[in-house]
């Protein structure tokens, strides 16, 4: 870290009662001041303010937990996927979840907290997980509406997030970002076979889009009123975009798309107003949303249910991973004592 010179760096208020802040404290906030004004990076080893070191540390245990949770939606298809070319790619993007949640847990360790604590947070019912992965996938089609909309809803929040002032989340961002754009796509062709097959597969996939639309559109999370961490995150260069002007970009994009599919959103009043400068779209449901978030979902028992389940399941591995690293870390104890 840089040394900052301490005489012009205003002190920090210091409440009644409380310690005063030591001149290593008083250094790395300006320190991480800068570094924020200046658009740049601040990396693990930097100081930073707990507050910062807190939210970063729920949005991205929050964000690992929905890679590995939204895994079970589309798993439940890979042996109902209706070829083997589409079974093959059905697993591969499950898989890309799986790493995506790797990566992002392993860029929320390097803020402090163990993995398996995170983990822990989340099994205990703690820890939230996207809202869109408590709803069910009732049919083939709604792979093809997961991949566009959900993929397509993740895409417009995560690009922004590459840029994220915290370096480990941002680099995890860019390459995620890559592998989500290939999701959509494989999304939107499932889509667009089936609204050119038979009137039956062109409704399954009309019904598809009915009902992730509205789902979809909540993933950005609570209005920019009522989004308690969007103003000091966006301070932070953390987030660079309010959960409203992120819904908006996205809902643009989908108006445009779906007409290529030869489909509609469920939303006649959407459009576009010159005037405001903005997309209008119907009023959403937030007493929904608050009641999925809270675990009141029409999946959230069974997704909590099958995740503890895969978690027991996997007790052996870890147990051998662990026996594993205990041998070889023995293994070079005693190679270096007979070096010595
Ligand atoms: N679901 O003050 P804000 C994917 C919570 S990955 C559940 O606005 P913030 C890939 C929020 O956490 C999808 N909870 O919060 C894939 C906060 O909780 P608190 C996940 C939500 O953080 C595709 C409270 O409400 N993506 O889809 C939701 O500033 C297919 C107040 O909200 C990310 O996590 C929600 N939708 O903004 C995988 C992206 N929205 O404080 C498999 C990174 C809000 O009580 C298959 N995260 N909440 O703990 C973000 O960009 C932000 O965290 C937001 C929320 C935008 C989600």
């Amino acid at each position: 870290m840089a040394a900052a010179n301490l005489q012009s760096v205003p002190q920090p208020q210091q409440a009644q009662g409380e310690e005063a802040p030591s001149a290593e404290d008083v250094a790395g906030q300006a320190y991480f001041d800068r570094v924020i004004a200046e658009d740049s990076r601040i990396e693990p080893r930097d100081w930073m303010p707990a507050a910062y070191r807190k939210t970063l540390t729920r949005q991205v245990s929050q964000h690992a937990h929905s890679e590995i949770i939204g895994m079970q939606p589309e798993a439940n298809w890979i042996t109902r996927a209706p070829s083997l070319k589409r079974k093959a790619i059905l697993m591969a993007k499950v898989q890309d979840e799986a790493g995506h949640g790797l990566y992002l847990y392993s860029a929320a360790e390097t803020l402090g907290t163990p993995r398996d604590v995170l983990n822990q947070q989340l099994l205990d019912g703690k820890a939230k997980y996207s809202s869109i992965f408590n709803y069910p996938a009732r049919t083939w089609a709604d792979m093809g509406a997961i991949g566009w909309l959900v993929d397509g809803a993740a895409i417009a929040n995560q690009v922004p997030l590459c840029r994220a002032s915290y370096g480990p989340y941002g680099r995890a961002m860019v390459r995620i970002c890559k592998e989500e754009s290939f999701h959509q796509r494989q999304g939107f062709e499932i889509l667009l076979e089936l609204s050119n097959g038979t009137p039956a597969q062109k409704q399954m996939a009309q019904d598809a889009v009915n009902r992730f639309y509205a789902p979809a559109l909540m993933m950005f999370g609570p209005p920019d009123d009522d989004s308690p961490n969007s103003k000091q995150s966006m301070a932070w260069n953390i987030k660079r975009f309010s959960n409203d002007e992120l819904r908006q970009r996205f809902v643009g994009m989908i108006a445009e798309q779906v007409k290529v599919l030869g489909l509609t959103l469920p939303d006649p009043e959407l459009h576009y107003d010159e005037a405001a400068g903005r997309w209008i779209h119907k009023d959403l449901d937030w007493q929904e949303f608050k009641d999925v978030i809270s675990g009141k979902g029409p999946c959230n028992a069974q997704r909590m249910a099958r995740r503890r389940e895969a978690h027991e399941n996997g007790t052996w591995v870890r147990e051998a991973a662990r026996a594993y690293a205990q041998k070889q870390a023995a293994k070079r104890a005693a190679e270096e004592i007979g070096a010595a």
